[in-house]
């Protein structure tokens, strides 16, 4: 191959990684997961705690929770298990990825269902614990600032949380929040995570590195173009 050839497929390349970056989200959803309490795909592996994976539909909204014969309390949903603890649903990132938001179902204000208090959920992220609060049908507020909270579906107690500026994401946990005595209190289930790919070098390297690139792509053109005179 040529050193034409070589350049423009190397700055082919880069100038994918700089139009590509960030666009391409990776998104895993419910319906992503069959039975089971292990699932690996290309970007994440997930592991279910206290039971297997179990999908339901209700209200509109569906979700993956944790099922099993003798803890789960709630089929279909991630809830506070009986003697064998609180069941959970843990992703781990493979390769680097950015968090950009992620969405849970059957997340109910009180009353719904026979719920005592306004569920919440808690979601681990990167080992940091955080809170996932609903406050009535139409509104819940995330326990910190780097995430906004908007809601899907009221009648499926469906909320996604968006985060403005996406961070590398290592590890996320869906576990119940304020189940306490009460195990189906603070139930909830998966339904969506969205990341992006971290950008490529050349993107770190900011317009002087493209520049620089696009530079040596014009030198190797006029070495050729010389070359073809003599
Ligand atoms: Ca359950
Ligand atoms: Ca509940
Ligand atoms: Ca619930």
């Amino acid at each position: 191959m040529s050193k034409m050839k070589i350049a423009t497929a190397l700055l082919g390349g880069l100038l994918t990684s700089v139009c590509g970056g960030g666009a391409q989200a990776v998104q895993i959803t419910y319906a992503d997961f069959g039975g089971g309490s292990s699932l690996s795909t290309p970007n994440f592996n997930v592991t279910a705690t206290g039971g297997n994976f179990e999908q339901k539909t209700v209200g509109g909204s569906s979700g993956v929770g944790v099922g099993s014969e003798s803890n789960s309390v709630v089929a279909g949903e991630i809830d506070g298990g009986l003697q064998g603890g609180p069941e959970s649903i843990s992703f781990t990132a493979v390769g680097q990825q950015r968090l950009n938001s992620f969405t849970v179902a059957f997340l109910y204000p009180t009353g719904v269902f026979g719920d005592g208090p306004n569920e919440t959920a808690r979601i681990i992220i990167n080992g940091i614990t955080y809170t996932l609060t609903v406050e009535d049908s139409d509104t819940a507020t995330f326990s910190s600032g780097l995430g906004s909270v908007s809601s899907d579906n009221p009648g499926g107690g469906q909320w996604t949380v968006s985060f403005l500026n996406p961070f590398l994401l290592q590890s996320i946990v869906f576990a119940p929040g304020n189940g306490g005595p009460v195990a189906a209190d603070g139930d909830f289930a998966f339904n969506q995570l969205t990341t992006s790919p971290v950008p490529g070098p050349i993107v770190g390297a900011g317009l002087p590195g493209l520049m620089m690139a696009l530079g040596g792509l014009v030198v190797l053109a006029r070495r050729r173009r010389n070359q073809a005179c003599v």
